[in-house]
């Protein structure tokens, strides 16, 4: 029988700025077939990666979680430690154990724990739904973007910034710190019409990342040296006269102080602190200064050090010195949360009737809270149970071992909601089955587009899955809690969250394909002011009031040398940066992906792979106080001597021992305000004897 394909518009819920429209081939009730980019949202334009377009693997990935389990084996072992269970059962056992341990050790040693495996507003939100209508222990949401935030909030003061579909009116884009061609695919669709036009694209990355192999010109500085390259630039624009000294003026705070401050931070300086030739930041300087039409396209990645927020906000302080906001395809963007005014995300996540109050406990040190550490718990109980949702802590958070050490504790009762039979929920007592975006409904904001989108369920729910929104309400219930939109479905909360906003309905919203919240001319270009209560771009940043930890960090652009710095005894720096064809540690269990990527490796300088005695796909242990792992080695010459880098969330399983990269990585809170340092991690590394089972390891896919 042929199948039809009936097309569905939906919304793709993954953690990626680029929150591409899709249009789903619908099969049957159950089943999908490809999924495309829709050509009918401007942003993109018919564009999405090969990861989604693939997402009937994932969809209808023989290993997905159907049936609620319960643990009946050792943790950490994997599906064949677990037994099918009735959702009764489940549920009965998780509201006994909830209400035993909060009489026994009060509320605030529950931690719903959530990130965003699912951007919906009403999906995600509902980990914090069950929080505050309990009043169980808060959750710092600090593993991705407390740090980059502050940093842009310091000068812009607000987060938002000028849309990327002007890209293609620039003369100049500036890629720093990200690798769209990996993690938003849609950037480069505007690049790409901005060059045909005769556009320059710069990048500035530590390695040569995809995205650095199309540039003109590609910056390569040592990992958490922003600050110094941009304090570099600057001096060059302010001593060659490239400066808008009307527009600093009228819209800035620079001073005397400033300047003076900026003309000590010579370009041979910055060569120094970077490892860039000065020639080469003196040249770029005069190319970001001739251009009016300069488009900064800001990453994460110049943010995930202990610097970083410091970072963030010197290279945002570039279009302000040269006015570039001023002009169509100029100024900066990194992230536009804040365009989405009429949508009451306080509904989505059921704090319209009051918050928890309990402590706040930082994720990003999931691994420190768990094994106990009283910089976390101080004087309060040990978590003693946890319900995890739209994340894989045993992956993804910093200093696994102690991530491991502490799901590992007896003591402690864990619920995920999962998809897939993650590393998380191999630790879990419970784990129950959860729909994907394919099978519910949500709404969604954008960060690198202007859009709001309704997505609404193109199949049916997978065997027995049940949304995040219909798990934490029937919870909420059973434990006697209280919130809002009791009885309500999904759908009725999303209308709800924009009832009293000026947008459409949600029904005309999902018919029409999301709603342009894009601002007029003169607001994104913040020519009715910046952000701040002054209206001022803040050359000097306030970082006490962004942050407790504020006090650490420069008031004005600078190097800040609070870095993991490289020693005698860690001569090498670890950066971790996106694969491709994975999503932190999303679609690695997808045999598409798996393939493309192969195994994990670590590119290494070919100087210094002859150095350690490290052949082509040999084996390096990697190391430092926080542990060892061992990767195959891939010399690469897109990189300083010195730096790093393995890409991939990948499961701790791929890796030789078994050990996975974030046991290197630091789980302290960086400043201003928290936040996990992925990308600032000093190593030694060392060739290791390699057995023949090793070498094969991962070279099955390859073969
Ligand atoms: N395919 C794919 N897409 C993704 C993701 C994924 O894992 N895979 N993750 C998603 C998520 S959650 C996020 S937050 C975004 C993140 O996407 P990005 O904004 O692109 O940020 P990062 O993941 O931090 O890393 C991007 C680049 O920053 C570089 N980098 C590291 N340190 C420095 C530094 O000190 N200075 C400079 N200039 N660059 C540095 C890295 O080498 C890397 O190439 O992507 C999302 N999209
Ligand atoms: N070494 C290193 N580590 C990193 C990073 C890095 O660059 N380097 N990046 C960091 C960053 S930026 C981030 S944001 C974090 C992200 O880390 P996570 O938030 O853990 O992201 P994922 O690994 O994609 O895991 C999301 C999980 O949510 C599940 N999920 C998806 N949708 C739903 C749903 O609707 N309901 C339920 N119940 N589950 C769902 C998926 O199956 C998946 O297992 O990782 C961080 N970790
Ligand atoms: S590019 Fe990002 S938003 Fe678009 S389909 Fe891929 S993961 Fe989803
Ligand atoms: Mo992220």
């Amino acid at each position: 029988m042929k199948q039809s394909l009936e097309r569905r518009y939906a919304v793709c819920p993954h953690d990626c700025p680029s929150t591409c429209a899709l249009e789903v081939e619908k099969l049957d009730d159950h089943h999908i077939g490809r999924i495309h980019g829709s050509k009918h949202n401007s942003y993109t334009a018919g564009v999405i990666c090969a990861k989604v377009a693939r997402y009937a693997e994932r969809v209808h990935h023989p290993d997905r979680l159907g049936r609620p389990l319960k643990r009946v084996g050792e943790k950490g072992i994997g599906i064949s430690a677990f037994e099918p269970i009735s959702w009764e059962e489940a549920l009965t056992t998780i509201v006994d154990r909830f209400q035993s341990i909060q009489a026994e050790s009060g509320p605030e040693s529950i931690w719903p724990y959530f990130y965003a495996g699912t951007m919906g507003w009403v999906q995600r939100g509902s980990a914090n739904r069950l929080r505050h209508a309990m009043g169980y222990a808060r959750q710092k949401e600090t593993i991705c973007v407390s740090i980059a935030n502050a940093g842009w909030l310091a000068g812009v003061g607000a987060k938002r910034g000028v849309d990327a579909r002007e890209i293609t009116d620039s003369e100049l884009i500036v890629v720093w710190g990200g690798n769209p061609v990996h993690t938003q695919i849609n950037v480069m669709t505007q690049v790409a019409k901005a060059r045909k036009k005769g556009a320059k694209l710069v990048v500035v990355d530590p390695y040569r990342t995809a995205t650095a192999q199309q540039a003109d010109i590609h910056l390569m500085p040592k990992p958490g040296t922003d600050g110094a390259l941009a304090c570099g630039v600057m001096n060059v624009l302010l001593k060659e006269g490239f400066v808008d000294q009307d527009y600093l003026d009228k819209y800035t705070d620079f001073d005397a102080e400033i300047r003076t401050h900026l003309m000590q931070k010579t370009p041979a300086w910055a060569a120094e602190v970077t490892g860039i030739d000065a020639e080469q930041i003196v040249t770029f300087a005069r190319l970001y200064g001739r251009s009016q039409r300069s488009y900064l396209r800001m990453g994460y990645g110049m943010s995930r050090s202990r610097n970083g927020a410091s970072n963030m906000h010197a290279v945002s302080c570039l279009p302000a010195l040269t006015g570039a906001w001023q002009y169509p395809g100029g100024g900066a963007l990194f992230g536009h949360s804040e365009l989405y005014k009429g949508l009451d995300t306080r509904i989505c996540q059921g704090q319209d009737q009051g918050e928890s109050a309990a402590r706040e406990l930082d994720m990003s040190r999931i691994g420190p809270v768990l094994t106990g550490d009283p910089r976390d718990l101080g004087d309060g109980p040990p978590v003693k149970a946890l319900f995890i949702q739209n994340c894989n802590p045993m992956a993804v958070a910093p200093e696994s071992a102690k991530v491991r050490q502490g799901f590992m504790r007896d003591d402690l009762f864990t619920v995920v909601h999962e998809q897939q039979m993650t590393e998380t929920a191999a630790m879990a007592d419970i784990v129950l089955p959860a729909t994907t975006f394919l099978e519910h409904d949500d709404i969604y904001t954008a960060s690198g587009h202007t859009h709001l989108q309704v997505s609404k369920a193109v199949i049916k729910p997978y065997k027995e899955c049940r949304s995040n929104y219909e798990l934490v309400c029937e919870l909420i219930h059973r434990l006697g809690g209280r919130h809002s939109t009791t009885g309500k479905s999904a759908f009725e909360v999303i209308e709800q969250a924009l009832d009293h906003g000026p947008l459409p309905t949600a029904e005309k919203m999902h018919q029409d394909q999301g709603v342009d919240c894009a601002l007029c001319f003169e607001k994104a270009h913040f020519l009715d002011g910046f952000g701040h209560p002054d209206e001022r771009f803040h050359f000097r940043a306030d970082w006490l009031a962004l942050g407790p930890l504020g006090a650490v960090l420069p008031q004005l652009p600078d190097h800040c040398t609070l870095l993991e710095q490289a020693d005698q005894q860690h001569p090498f720096r670890l950066v971790t940066a996106p694969a491709r064809t994975f999503l932190n540690s999303s679609f690695t269990e997808t045999p598409g992906s798996r393939k493309k990527e192969q195994r994990p490796r670590a590119m290494i300088h070919p100087d210094d792979c002859l150095e350690l005695g490290l052949e082509p796909d040999s084996i390096v242990l990697i190391g430092n106080s926080r542990g060892q792992v061992r990767v195959h080695v891939r010399p690469f010459d897109g990189l300083q001597r010195g730096v790093v880098i393995v890409e991939g969330v990948w499961p701790n399983a791929d890796f030789i021992d078994g050990v996975g990269i974030n046991v290197l990585v630091s789980a302290e809170a960086a400043a201003p305000n928290g936040g996990a340092v992925f990308h600032d991690t000093k190593v030694w590394l060392e060739a290791s004897h390699q057995t023949e089972g090793e070498a094969q390891k991962g070279s099955r896919e390859e073969s």
